[in-house]
């Protein structure tokens, strides 16, 4: 791909300042090579450890290589941003507890915009420039490319850990035809610590590798059984939609700074919901309270069977 009059370095300084502009907090970009730790999904998915997300199954050559997405591609360019917001989980055992990454605005709308632009704005001053955008729902392992493009490293409890801003971040990026200059992948900054594995209550992660069938977040998001299976039920700590314990307790996580997109502050009614009040939630009502937030993801069905299982355990609050 010959992009004219421009150089590499040159390109590669206008896409970093469009998504540092763009509302971004970090940038990284990498080579489009096929990454070493790709594989191991497959032997994940072998050991069944994706559950029913049976659509992880789908386009596993694509998550194993990124010339599967996007054939020409030559550059990953990956975007990071942060969410956190100074409030707190309560701990009154009447109230449900919803992840840090629902409280606000569903990111996958506000991170695609934000990098479809992002791309259009490339392709009117470089015409010739080909790219795909994905963020969270494309076959595309974001944590692997974040880790070697810089953005962070990927923590014991599978998530990405940024030095600036720890893990509470979202990911998304930028396939791209042109060939840029690169970051050095990120170093592991977990050391001796595995505070993440003790603190989950359900066992499911082993450092860098998380059984997704046994993780909340799964159980309470994905998981479209009439009922969470029975040796979990007890175990949820008042989660009733994501679970968010394995970052809480990272010392990387103790620094976190307040993200300046409003749109993830936090609904008030999405931070402490009344386990009682939900219970009697119509569908209707689910779909007016949660409008425009991930948790709609949930359904109203399986929403009010999280609450409802949460109650029944009696309450366990973490
Ligand atoms: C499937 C999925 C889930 C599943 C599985 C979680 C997971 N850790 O993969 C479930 C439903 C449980 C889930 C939960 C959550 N998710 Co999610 N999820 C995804 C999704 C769609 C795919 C991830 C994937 O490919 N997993 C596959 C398996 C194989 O990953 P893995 O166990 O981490 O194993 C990999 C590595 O760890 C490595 N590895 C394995 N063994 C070893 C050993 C060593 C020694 C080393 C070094 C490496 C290594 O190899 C594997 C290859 O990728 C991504 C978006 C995307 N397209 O990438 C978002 C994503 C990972 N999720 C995200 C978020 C925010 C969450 C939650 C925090 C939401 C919540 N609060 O409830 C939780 C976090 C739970 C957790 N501890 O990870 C963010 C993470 C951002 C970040 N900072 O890392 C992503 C990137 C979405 C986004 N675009 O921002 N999620
Ligand atoms: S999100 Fe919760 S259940 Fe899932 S791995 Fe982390 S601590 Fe365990
Ligand atoms: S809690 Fe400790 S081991 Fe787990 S991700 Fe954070 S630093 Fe790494």
């Amino acid at each position: 791909m010959n992009i004219p009059l421009v150089n590499k370095s040159e390109l590669t300084k206008i896409i970093r300042g469009k998504i540092l502009a763009g509302g971004f907090h970090q940038v990284g970009i990498a080579a489009a090579e096929k990454l070493d730790k790709s594989e191991l999904l497959v032997n994940w998915l072998k050991a069944g450890k994706h559950g029913s997300m049976s659509w992880m199954k789908n386009h596993v050559e694509a998550r194993l290589d990124i010339k599967r997405f996007l054939p020409e591609a030559r550059s990953v360019v990956m975007a990071a941003q942060n969410y956190y917001t100074d409030h707190t989980q309560s701990e009154d055992p009447s109230k449900g507890k919803i992840s840090r990454y629902a409280w606000g605005r569903d990111y996958h709308k506000i991170i695609r915009k934000k990098l479809k632009i992002i791309l259009l704005e490339m392709k009117q001053l470089y015409p010739g420039i080909e790219g795909k955008v994905f963020v969270d729902t494309a076959p595309v392992q974001e944590k692997l490319w974040a880790a070697q493009a810089g953005i962070g490293w990927l923590g014991k409890n599978t998530n990405i850990i940024s030095r600036a801003y720890g893990s509470w971040i979202f990911l998304g990026g930028l396939a791209l035809t042109i060939e840029l200059e690169y970051d050095q992948p990120a170093t592991d900054f977990c050391g001796k610590c595995h505070a993440c594995i003790d603190a989950c209550p359900t066992g499911a992660l082993r450092p860098y590798s998380i059984d997704a069938s046994r993780c909340i977040s799964y159980l309470t998001i994905e998981n479209k059984d009439d009922e969470i299976p029975v040796e979990f039920q007890d175990k949820l700590q008042n989660w009733i939609f994501g679970c968010d314990i394995c970052q809480e307790v990272c010392p990387w996580n103790r620094k976190a700074v307040p993200t300046d997109e409003i749109r993830y502050h936090p609904d008030p009614a999405h931070i402490a919901p009344d386990l009682e009040e939900m219970t009697r939630l119509s569908e209707e009502d689910f779909k007016k309270q949660f409008a425009g937030s991930p948790v709609l993801r949930a359904k109203h069905k399986y929403f009010i069977r999280n609450v409802k299982t949460v109650l029944k355990s009696g309450q366990k609050s973490g």
